[in-house]
């Protein structure tokens, strides 16, 4: 937990007295209920509000009171942020221990604005691949665009992992209701042969075309199920192949990767090193989002994460929607303790969103190296997960109600339905207001009580309440609105990092795992016995599977 006042020294060394300030204000408010701070406050849940974009969030239920916020808001000043907001959208390379740009927020700029990297402007490089894209996405889309026997493509396969997978199936999962019905998007990222086995299953090679996404085109995963693809594809269309051409596509910043592969490079689409793999979903790596939701509604995606991007940009901290999110995290992650967030989109349209969330926040946030490479002094990125509403209220709900941690939860929800059926909309968000009211005022003894609960039970019936919610709703998920919550989230990443003093774009972690497996293939798949120089528990894990393999 925080309390002494902290320095960060990348330019100008200053001093963090918000975090002192944060420590001992903490210990004041730590036990004040929810319930008094709404008694104390008649106006808190209408005060506590704020509205941007048409998303409207009320932070009211949250532990906090007016000088929480002063003080958070003190502290995102005293973390320079808005320094740091301006050093990212104008292409200074922040990612220092990569040594580039972070301009995920150029992807969507624009066409016309200019931002310099390396001393060239990148948006009219930006609107050439999307041009590409839509003018490729449209001929998918109208059947002009044949597979080798002259059948139109009715199947796409985007074969990624990580950003180039996560991104896009969690788009086209959302904007689903957007999509051409008549063909099916489906998404291989496991190198579990089962992942494309049944991805394909019931597939034609003559209609089905795959999207190979890969930032490097050197990853495992996607390289191999890519192979896989491309003989599956080829035993299906006589082995001729030119039909590679008309079948496989790419995403890359590889181009060199790409035409060893044997796809023609006039069948890439590029992006650059300055878009982080989970920053990717609105560069050429959406391009199975575009040809599923045609062009237009990309491009309305597009203008809902710049739309956010400019809020970001431009409002006060204490009206800025991600600031405000970004320092809510802040305060339960580092004073309160709270080790998780819970994200609960009350649309089922969102069903991947905590996944692709996890990503965006785990693989930028989870870091223990400051910017001056000194191991934090607070914890940093929680853990995040999560399900749609109201599935979980049938299953992990009880433990945020009654389980003796704090965790505290995203509630998102929409005005409107995308598909209105009799009263299900309207019982849909009575849940979520049912939900968040339960979490922050729970039940006293004496409410059971008076319920005429036995008196052994009513320990077990109450409910402490005091949990603490974000309410985000939105008027309907439309591709703009869903840019628009994404943006939110990307930077609220990015306040948290920068009040964290770390590097929320880089992924040693990941890079790790992306070497760890390539010494122990060789030994797996080696024919005679591999002299194993591991650990005693993994050599023999090698030998058990080894033996196993062949007894099976
Ligand atoms: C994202 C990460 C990681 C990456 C994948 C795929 O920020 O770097 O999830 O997206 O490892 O990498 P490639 O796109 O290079 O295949």
């Amino acid at each position: 937990m925080a309390a002494a006042i902290e320095t960060i020294s990348k330019g100008p060394k200053i001093t963090r007295h918000a975090w002192k300030d944060l420590g001992t204000h903490y210990k004041k408010v730590k036990e004040v209920h929810l319930r008094q701070l709404f008694a104390d406050d008649p106006k808190r849940g209408v005060r506590m509000t704020a509205e941007a974009l048409g998303l409207f969030l009320d932070y009211s239920k949250n532990r906090i009171t007016t000088e929480t916020v002063n003080l958070l808001l003190k502290l995102a000043e005293e973390s320079r942020l808005r320094e740091r907001i301006d050093a990212m959208f104008s292409g200074e390379k922040i990612n220092i221990t990569e040594k580039r740009a972070v301009l995920h927020t150029a992807l969507r700029a624009p066409r016309g604005a200019s931002i310099v990297v390396d001393g060239e402007n990148v948006v009219p490089k930006v609107h050439a691949v999307l041009d590409r894209m839509a003018d490729f996405a449209n001929r998918v889309r109208s059947g002009e665009w044949k597979g080798h026997t002259g059948k139109r493509i009715r199947n796409v396969v985007n074969v990624g992992i990580g950003g180039s997978d996560l991104g896009p199936v969690m788009a086209y999962e959302a904007l689903r209701h957007y999509a051409d019905g008549t063909m099916t998007f489906r998404f291989v990222s496991n190198i579990d042969g089962t992942d494309f086995a049944e991805t394909v299953r019931d597939f034609d090679p003559s209609e089905t075309l795959f999207i190979i996404s890969s930032k490097t085109f050197t990853t495992l995963e996607t390289m191999t199920n890519a192979q896989t693809a491309r003989a599956w594809s080829l035993a299906g269309l006589q082995g001729d192949e030119k039909s590679v051409a008309k079948h496989f596509v790419a995403v890359s910043t590889n181009t060199s990767e790409v035409a060893k592969f044997g796809i023609d490079t006039a069948n890439m689409f590029e992006f650059w090193d300055w878009v982080g793999g989970r920053y990717s979903m609105s560069c050429a790596i959406g391009l199975s989002t575009m040809v599923a939701i045609g062009p237009d509604n990309f491009y309305s995606m597009l203008s809902g994460l710049h739309r956010m991007d400019e809020h970001f940009r431009t409002t006060p901290f204490e009206k800025n929607l991600p600031v405000l999110m970004g320092l809510l995290g802040v305060w339960y992650s580092d004073f309160f303790g709270a080790q998780t967030v819970a994200v609960l989109p009350y649309e089922q349209y969102l069903k991947r969103f905590p996944a692709y969330l996890q990503q965006l926040t785990m693989e930028s946030n989870g870091k223990h190296m400051t910017l001056d490479g000194k191991r934090v002094a607070h914890d940093t990125g929680p853990i995040y997960w999560g399900e749609p509403g109201t599935n979980g209220q049938h299953s992990f709900y009880q433990l945020i109600h009654q389980g003796t941690r704090l965790i505290p939860c995203d509630f998102i929800a929409f005005s409107k339905p995308l598909n209105p059926l009799g009263r299900h909309h309207d019982m849909l968000i009575a849940n979520v207001c049912a939900q968040t009211e339960s979490l922050a005022f729970g039940k006293t003894s004496e409410q059971v009580t008076a319920e005429g609960i036995p008196e052994w039970l009513v320990p077990h019936r109450v409910f402490e309440g005091n949990r603490p919610s974000n309410t985000i709703f939105a008027e309907r998920l439309t591709p703009e609105a869903l840019g628009k919550l994404v943006a939110l989230y990307e930077h609220s990443v990015f306040t948290q990092g920068v009040i964290w003093n770390i590097d929320s774009f880089d992924q040693w972690g990941v890079e790790l795992g992306k070497a760890l497996a390539q010494r122990i293939i060789p030994e797996i798949e080696s024919k005679g016995e591999p002299k194993l120089a591991h650990d005693s528990s993994t050599n023999n894990l090698i030998t058990y599977y080894r033996k196993s393999r062949e007894i099976a």
